[in-house]
């Protein structure tokens, strides 16, 4: 795609200016000496003068200047939304977010929403989605236990105007409540969902190439709840910064280490998670098997590269909810099969951030 926009740009250079010489050659043919003229212009200037009346059509084909300025501009601007490192429109990435409509270990059967029947704006008389929610959502209620990371039970206690979504302004369905930004999920209410509407996530993609073999490895923990391998990611903390939720997180997932060894890697962590070592590859949904109708989730995906010196010495330990940790071979993108939309994230991220993890 990029270098077929480059070379549409390339070619349209090429031409205007391959055009403006022979143009000018032409001109220059009333500079000719009388001898000359006589003569017939030397071969290679008749040659330039066919070529520039050929340049010349094409031009005037195109209606000059205006024409390949509009191209010029669509081609750098598709370009620009083309390398954008994030996904506006949750649709375009997700399409039907079957993940979403799947099963759940520890949910009740969804209500069956084929991929046609997801849309909002589409009728679907007879939809009955499942009710669910967990109780440990109802228990860490915010207004009943202090510290309690879960929203009210009634969502007419919530104020959405404090509440924003990367997937533009939170639509709501005629109750009142959030509406998933994709479609319907054949399940209302939170399931283990603590927010209305989006609930935010934090994911680092680390990476390293193998000491000996020298190929792509990506740190991946394995999750207790579903038995899949994952991004060490985890929820935002009220009034946490993504970088820092992407450190702790890795930290308590992955370099599970104890506190009384932690402060021997701090050195380690802040290498890795330094600033100038970050990129943010993506930020806007997750198709999740958490998901319902009214509570998504929602990430900040950051990449992390580890030089090769911090790449051997890194000590991968499981801990919190991860069950095991393991330095993962990407061999191939089609056969990554991680939790959630995790695979689709990391080939983003690799595809965005290639040419800064070049060994
Ligand atoms: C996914 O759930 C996010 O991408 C993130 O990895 C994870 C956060 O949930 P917990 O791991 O905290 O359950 O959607």
């Amino acid at each position: 795609m990029k270098l077929l926009l480059a070379s549409v740009c390339a070619w349209m250079v090429v031409v205007s200016s391959s055009s403006n010489a022979s143009m000018l050659l032409m001109n220059n043919r009333s500079v000719l000496t009388p001898l000359d003229s006589e003569l017939g212009p030397p071969l290679w200037i008749q040659w330039c003068d066919s070529m520039g009346l050929a340049y010349a059509m094409v031009v005037e084909m195109h209606k000059l200047w205006f024409a390949y300025i509009v191209y010029i501009l669509i081609a750098i601007l598709s370009y620009g939304v083309y390398t954008k490192p994030q996904a506006t429109s949750p649709r375009n990435v997700y399409g039907d977010h079957p993940t979403s409509r799947g099963p759940h270990p520890q949910y009740p059967e969804r209500y069956p929403v084929s991929s046609s029947e997801t849309y909002w704006n589409q009728d679907l008389p007879g939809y009955k989605p499942t009710v669910h929610i967990d109780p440990i959502v109802l228990k860490f209620d915010c207004t009943k236990r202090e510290g309690g990371w879960a929203d009210p039970e009634d969502h007419l206690l919530v104020d959405f105007t404090q509440r924003c979504s990367y997937c533009g302004p939170i639509q709501f369905d005629s109750n009142g409540r959030p509406r998933n930004p994709i479609g319907r999920t054949g399940m209302c209410d939170r399931g283990l969902l603590g927010k209305w509407g989006p609930n935010y996530a934090a994911d680092p993609i680390v990476t390293r190439y193998h000491p000996e073999t020298g190929l792509l490895q990506l740190v991946v923990i394995k999750r207790v709840d579903t038995g899949e391998w994952a991004l060490p990611g985890g929820m935002v903390d009220a009034g946490e910064h993504v970088t820092d939720t992407v450190r702790r997180e890795f930290q308590e997932e992955a370099v599970n280490v104890g506190e009384e060894h932690a402060h021997e890697y701090q050195h380690m962590l802040d290498e890795l998670f330094d600033h100038r070592n970050a990129c943010t590859v993506y930020k806007g949904y997750v198709d999740d098997p958490r998901n319902t109708d009214n509570a998504w989730m929602e990430t900040a995906v950051m990449h992390f590269h580890c030089s090769s010196e911090l790449g051997r010495m890194i000590p991968l330990t499981a801990g919190d909810d991860a069950a095991q940790v393991q330095w993962l071979t990407i061999e191939d993108f089609d056969s990554l099969q991680l939790y959630a939309s995790h695979a689709w994230l990391v080939k983003l991220a690799l595809d965005t951030v290639a040419t800064r993890i070049s060994k």
